[in-house]
């Protein structure tokens, strides 16, 4: 059956139930986010975007007319739509109109290309591909082109800009109307896991639990009518969608403002003009704007809370940060599967610089878990376990990998190797999923390793995370051959066409003439770092 539930894995009745009663779960659904600052602040301003500005009344009326228009052309709740814009008011007006629908967005990356985007229509069951014209040098309406030709189930491809055969994306418009509201308990979006398996994985999340997700971030944050919040990370990912994100910033009635590149040199002077006072950064952007600070001489004087989440901030780099900024800095650590850790405002820079965070809701319950399962004392390292009233009970139709990603009572096995403190703090210190994680960007390493083996001179393919001052991690891919061995750009190029994302592929090649194992006889990934190490130290 083609449905948003069909494959969805609810909470058992029972937690549901205490999630609710705990007042965690309000029943209150995405859509009508906007609806209270509309009434009561209208004349505000909710977003700005180059030099374009939308009033909360603008915003407000601006989806209910795209969701009539999306209605006109025939989808209705429950339908999936899968959206790959850039950071754009479009973005999120359209989110709104789905919300407000009941048809719930899937959310690609602008990076993404054939393969993530075919599969994810597939799996999903999209109707619908939402897409810019040309990105970045990129034509989308080549790659809608392409996936609708192998995928049946397309019925509309949107286009932000110009359309060529397809419709444009803001012609679709027709006279508001009011739809019943979607059930709190559905999904109301769908987002993409980091991944740790040769197929992209999907979270589904809902109303209720995203909706707690933003007012628990928010109230951490301390967002107020006040806040002029800064989008300079992907507008579609969990950090700055949710935790709290542009969703969190138009809850409180502050002022969201977009940025399509993170460059000092472009953000700086929008930061300035618009007073931007909050931000969310991953570590390698976070540092590059604490270099350029200094020398810019920009007017940063606004900023309040910087957020630095997605990869782990070493220490030294958050006193780097925090010291040049001259506000609050946040570690954030968080997933899209739900758990999310903040520091407090109030917690003491000593603090903030050397840990994660702790988790956001006292119903979030952790696990710190030896290999076989135990749980180690306090101070210890294990493996991370969650579950709590926003962490998924089950990726989106993922029978079997959901056998082995949740415990049979539930928990979520996050892959994260942590240390938790008395204090309930906790410092990520690794991770035994098998993933690369390139400056916040995830890189399923079994996905990549997939395409590089259907190379015709490669036999077999490992690629491992190699450390990085700037990223935090580099992917190296290492080969054994059956051909010639084939350089770098040939790699990227054969990859390119295989339709991956650029972000995955591999920053370098090495070739092995045979494999170190561990005792069970599987390629020894640890030993394999250690030679990456070796060879790029030799070389210097
Ligand atoms: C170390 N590792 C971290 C951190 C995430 C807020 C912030 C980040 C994400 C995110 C997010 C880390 N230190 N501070 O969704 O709402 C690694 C962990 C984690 C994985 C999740 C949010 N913050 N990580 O990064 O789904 O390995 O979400 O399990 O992209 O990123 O990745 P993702």
């Amino acid at each position: 059956p083609n449905s948003a539930l069909d494959g969805f894995v609810p909470w058992p009745e029972e937690f549901a139930d205490r999630y609710r009663r705990a007042g965690y779960w309000r029943g209150e659904v995405l859509g009508s986010l906007l609806r209270a600052p509309a009434r009561r602040d209208g004349a505000r301003t909710a977003l700005v975007e180059g030099e374009r500005r939308w009033t909360y009344a603008e915003l407000d009326a601006a989806a209910d007319r795209r969701a009539a228009g999306l209605a006109e052309l025939g989808l209705a709740r429950g339908d999936r739509v899968l959206v790959q814009l850039p950071n754009s008011a479009e973005f999120i007006v359209l989110c709104f109109a789905l919300f407000r629908l009941g048809a719930v967005p899937v959310f690609a990356l602008p990076g993404h290309r054939r393969s993530e985007i075919a599969y994810l229509c597939e799996l999903s069951e999209a109707v619908c591909y939402v897409v810019p014209d040309v990105y970045e040098g990129f034509d989308h309406r080549e790659l809608a082109r392409e996936v609708a030709a192998g995928y049946a189930g397309l019925k509309h491809v949107l286009v932000f800009g110009d359309p060529a055969e397809f419709r444009a994306l803001e012609r679709i418009e027709a006279e508001p109307r009011a739809w019943p509201d979607p059930d709190p308990a559905e999904p109301a979006l769908l987002l993409l896991s980091g991944g740790t398996t040769g197929l992209p994985k999907l979270i589904a999340r809902t109303h209720d639990d995203y909706m707690y997700n933003i007012r628990a971030s928010v109230e951490v944050t301390g967002l107020d009518q006040g806040t002029t919040y800064l989008v300079v990370l992907p507008v579609a990912h969990n950090f700055a969608l949710g935790c709290p994100g542009w969703l969190g910033a138009l809850s409180v009635v502050g002022t969201v403002v977009l940025a399509a590149d993170p460059s000092p040199a472009r953000v700086f002077p929008l930061i300035a003009r618009e007073r931007v006072d909050t931000v969310a950064l991953v570590p390698p952007l976070a540092l590059l704007w604490a270099d350029a600070a200094g020398a810019a001489g920009a007017d940063l004087s606004s900023l309040r809370l910087i957020q630095v989440g997605g990869a782990k901030l070493a220490e030294p780099a958050a006193y780097r940060v925090a010291g040049v900024f001259g506000c609050v800095l946040q570690q954030v650590f968080g997933m899209a599967e739900g758990l999310l850790n903040f520091t407090a405002l109030s917690d003491p820079a000593e603090l903030v610089a050397g840990c994660q965070g702790r988790p956001l809701s006292p119903a979030d319950e952790v696990l710190v878990l030896d290999p076989q399962g135990r749980p180690v004392p306090d101070g210890e390292v294990g493996e991370l376990l969650t579950r709590g009233p926003y962490t998924l009970r089950g990726y989106y139709r993922a029978p079997e990998h959901n056998l082995r990603a949740f415990t049979e009572d539930g928990f979520y096995r996050t892959g994260d190797l942590v240390r938790r403190r008395p204090d309930a703090t906790l410092v990520v210190e690794g991770r035994i999923k098998d993933q690369i994680n390139r400056g916040g960007e995830k890189i399923a390493a079994a996905e990549v390793e997939g395409h590089l083996a259907a190379h015709p001179a490669v036999r077999e393919a490992a690629l491992v995370a190699v450390p990085d001052p700037v990223l935090g991690e580099r992917a190296w891919a290492f080969l054994t051959l059956r051909g010639p061995a084939p350089r770098l750009p040939e790699i990227r190029r054969f990859l390119a066409e295989r339709g991956l994302a650029g972000y995955k592929a591999p920053d370098r090649l090495e070739v092995v003439e045979s494999w170190p194992v561990t005792g069970v006889g599987k390629i020894d990934k640890r030993e394999l770092a250690a030679l990456a190490l070796e060879r790029s130290a030799a070389r210097r």
